[in-house]
C-alpha cells in the first residue's frame, strides 16, 4: 500500500464513525397546501444554509399555475417563517435552486414567461439581502 492510499484509508476510517453517528432530527413539514409541492427534479440545491439560517425553495401550483416559493428558518429549522411566493406570472415557473453567500440569497429557476408561449424555457434569477423579505 503506497503512502497516499494508506493516508486515504486512515482518513476514511476516522470519518466513518462520524457519519454513522450522525443524528437526524424528526421530519418537518414545510408546505401545507392542497396542491403538489415539489423541489427540483434534477436534485438542484433546494436547501441552503449559512449559520443558523436555512433557506428552502420549491414550486407548486396552489395559485393556479406553477410558481416559485421560498421559506426561511433563522433557528436551524426549529421554526419556519410563512411561505413567500417569489414569482407572479401566468406561465409556469419551476425547478428552483438556491444558494447563499454571506448575507446574499440567490434563487434561479426555469420559466416559460419569456419567448413563444409553451415552447420556450428560460432561466430567471432573483436575489435578496438577508433581513429583506423576499
Ligand atoms: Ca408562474
Amino acid at each position: 500500500m503506497n503512502g497516499k492510499r494508506r493516508l486515504l484509508t486512515i482518513g476514511l476510517g476516522l470519518l466513518m464513525p462520524l457519519v454513522l453517528l450522525a443524528q437526524w432530527e424528526p421530519d418537518v413539514r414545510l408546505t401545507d397546501d392542497p396542491f403538489e409541492s415539489r423541489t427540483s427534479f434534477d436534485n438542484a440545491w433546494c436547501v441552503a444554509s449559512c449559520g443558523a439560517i436555512v433557506h428552502v425553495v420549491w414550486h407548486d401550483n396552489r395559485d393556479g399555475n406553477t410558481e416559485i416559493y421560498y421559506k426561511r428558518s433563522t433557528d436551524n429549522g426549529t421554526t419556519w417563517e410563512i411561505d413567500t411566493r417569489l414569482t407572479m406570472d401566468a406561465s409556469w415557473s419551476e425547478r428552483p435552486s438556491v444558494a447563499v453567500c454571506d448575507s446574499i440569497v440567490h434563487v434561479a429557476w426555469y420559466d416559460g414567461r419569456v419567448g413563444p408561449p409553451g415552447y420556450s424555457t428560460n432561466i430567471l434569477w432573483i436575489m435578496a439581502q438577508l433581513g429583506d423579505r423576499m
